[in-house]
């Protein structure tokens, strides 16, 4: 059996707006668009994850938080309405999603031979996160694969940024090694946002892009620091300042998910492709994608 590969790692933000926008016939509200920016960024890169042979979409997101370990979905399917607690005027997506459970449980165990706590998650009545549902939305609007999603343990926030990045990494080596074992090809997605501080009240219209832009401009300045590293292929030094990023941004780097996708890639050298960058409710939003194949990487933006 070929050796199993991880094909593609993206960055893929998760503001629900962005499906709002889109008004695909699984979401029950209406919108007259907008964020185009970052909708055509990920209908481009959907695009090229179409012209790549890949087996199952693994996702990791801040939206599932998790306490005691990390969780892995652990059941082949999972059918329900995701609400946004937050936003539910805007999102309640009615999904019907196949898993790769084999997959699942060869990184679950893995991650357990890493010394990391893990759990499966087999309760039929599990919602899945509105961040899965977002980025696997966007990056494929036709869900014609199977995914697999991995919670958050909320290390930052029970220990420090450190902390995180060892257990995340430790993570990512975990499920790398796993991929490869299974022979799989794979497309690893980190679902979320760079800079987080947000406004708290909403336009009338939440689609009315005269309202719309970045919270404050060191927010921005810091999210333009860390897309010309991603740029330069210096996804090493990336983590080595997230701490700080994080905690100046309330980034929701936080959650784990670029450094578990860099650390299972290896902390790449080439350099990332760029699809967009725009703010939603006051958030910094990148679309971006490390193509570990030479002859099919491109300078997109
Ligand atoms: O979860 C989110 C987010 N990360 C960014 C912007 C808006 C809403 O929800
Ligand atoms: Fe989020």
């Amino acid at each position: 059996m070929a050796k199993g590969q991880i094909v593609a790692g993206c960055l893929a933000p998760h503001p629900p707006h962005l499906v709002y926008a889109d008004n695909p016939p699984q979401n029950e509200a209406y919108s007259e668009g907008g964020w185009e920016t970052l909708r055509w960024g990920y209908q481009r890169l959907a695009r090229k994850l179409k012209n790549i042979d890949y087996d199952a979409i693994v996702i990791f997101t801040p939206h599932w938080q998790t306490y005691i370990g990390t969780h892995f979905l652990g059941l082949p399917e999972f059918k329900s309405k995701s609400v946004d607690p937050v936003f539910p005027n805007l999102f309640r997506y009615n999904y019907d999603l196949q898993v790769d459970v084999e997959l699942s449980e060869a990184m679950r165990d893995a991650a357990s031979q890493e010394g990391i706590i893990t759990k499966m998650m087999t309760n039929p009545d599990f919602r899945v996160d509105y961040g899965t549902i977002t980025s696997c939305h966007l990056l494929n609007p036709e869900w014609d694969k199977p995914i697999v999603t991995i919670s958050s343990n909320r290390n930052t926030h029970y220990y420090s940024p450190e902390v995180m990045i060892e257990q995340a990494t430790a993570l990512g080596r975990a499920c790398a090694k796993a991929i490869e074992e299974s022979g799989k090809r794979v497309v690893l997605v980190a679902s979320h946002s760079l800079s987080h501080r947000h406004f708290v009240e909403e336009a009338p219209l939440p689609e009315d892009m005269s309202k719309e832009h970045i919270y404050n401009h060191s927010q921005y300045v810091w999210d333009m620091k860390i897309v010309e590293m991603m740029r330069d292929g210096k996804s090493r030094e990336v983590i080595d300042i997230m701490p700080e990023f994080t905690e100046q941004t309330i980034a929701e780097t936080e959650g784990g998910g670029l450094i578990w996708m860099l650390g299972a890639m290896g902390f790449p050298d080439f350099p990332a492709e760029i699809y967009g960058y725009q703010s939603v409710i006051g958030t910094g939003n990148v679309i971006a994608c490390w193509d570990p194949n030479d002859d099919t990487r491109e300078y997109v933006l």
